[in-house]
């Protein structure tokens, strides 16, 4: 393990049984991976899966931010955002992502709205990537009544956001439909109308990144979720499914990428429920795998490694 002391969550037996470096973190439970790149460090967003003996759901209430500067060894900072920072909603810190605009940090979630039935995307901002982060709305940007083409409660949910080469922000979410809309610079307030995107067998998890003039969207795919991608040369589409990038990952059914280029290499950051005894697919564990690309910008399939 890379990170601070034992903490509360994962015990120093099973820490002991992982003599490998995959999963990065293992004196937490961490999952739903959103990473950002900001000058010369890589900054870890992650959720904090709390395990309750005999609950086969999902125990989370505050998300943690890590920090490295060559992806090997991580720092954990002060807990950067709970939910209880949303006064309006009354639990369930799911998948987020933060970005950078003009010095502030805004960070995208989702979360129990506590009186709009099911899944809201909130925003938090701060100062720094580390936070601490506040409420930046004080109140819900999307809330399940405002797009529910399905009867689930959980489909506004893994917010990613992407501020284009002209300077327009997009916010890309959703459980079985992949929705987007653009933002207004000030980033909290939607700048049109939201539209979907038709994805083969399109999850959640939706995940943007740029390389060479391709634009990827990738994303979990089924369920148990593999991660499937596709490309495209605009922002707005269209989108060319492109297949599996990743398979399922160990003992979890559910994925969740982030990909990123740091210091001229690029990274596939997931997770798996691979630490002995307790974890699985509501113990979590964030892992680092190198990711490679084609000639003609393809993704090759990521190789999961415990190293
Ligand atoms: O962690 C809660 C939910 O599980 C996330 O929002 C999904 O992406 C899945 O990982």
């Amino acid at each position: 393990c890379k990170t601070a002391a034992v903490k509360d969550t994962v015990t120093s037996t099973n820490q002991q049984l992982l003599k490998m470096n995959n999963p990065i973190i293992t004196d937490k439970y961490t999952a739903d991976p959103a990473a950002l790149v900001y000058k010369d460090k890589v900054y870890l967003y992650t959720g904090h899966d709390v395990p309750e003996k005999g609950v086969q759901s999902y125990r989370m209430n505050d998300w943690l931010v890590y920090s490295t500067t060559d992806m090997v060894h991580w720092q954990e900072h002060p807990v950067p955002l709970k939910t209880s920072d949303f006064a309006w909603a009354k639990g369930d810190a799911w998948a987020g992502q933060v970005i950078e605009r003009n010095g502030k940090f805004y960070w995208y979630v989702a979360i129990t709205h506590g009186t709009i039935h099911g899944k809201a995307i909130g925003i938090a901002v701060s100062d720094s990537p580390t936070g601490p982060f506040k409420d930046a709305l004080g109140k819900a940007l999307i809330t399940n009544d405002m797009t529910t083409k399905t009867n689930i409660s959980w489909d506004d949910i893994d917010p990613t956001v992407w501020i284009d080469d002209d300077g327009q922000a997009y916010l890309f979410w959703g459980n079985t439909v992949c929705n987007y809309v653009k933002l207004k610079e000030n980033m909290i307030e939607m700048d049109g109308p939201m539209q979907t995107i038709d994805l083969p067998n399109f999850t959640e998890a939706p995940w943007i990144h740029k390389k060479n003039g391709w634009y990827y969207l990738s994303y979990a795919y089924q369920f148990p979720e593999k991660i499937a991608y596709a490309m495209s040369k605009s922002i707005n589409g269209p989108w060319q499914y492109k297949g599996i990038l990743n398979e399922v990952a160990g003992n979890s059914n559910t994925n969740h990428q982030s990909i990123i280029d740091f210091k001229g290499k690029s990274y596939f950051i997931y997770h798996n429920g691979v630490i002995p005894t307790e974890g699985g697919s509501f113990r979590r564990s964030v892992c680092v795998d190198r990711l490679y690309y084609n000639p003609d910008g393809t993704m090759k399939r990521v190789v999961m490694t415990s190293e």
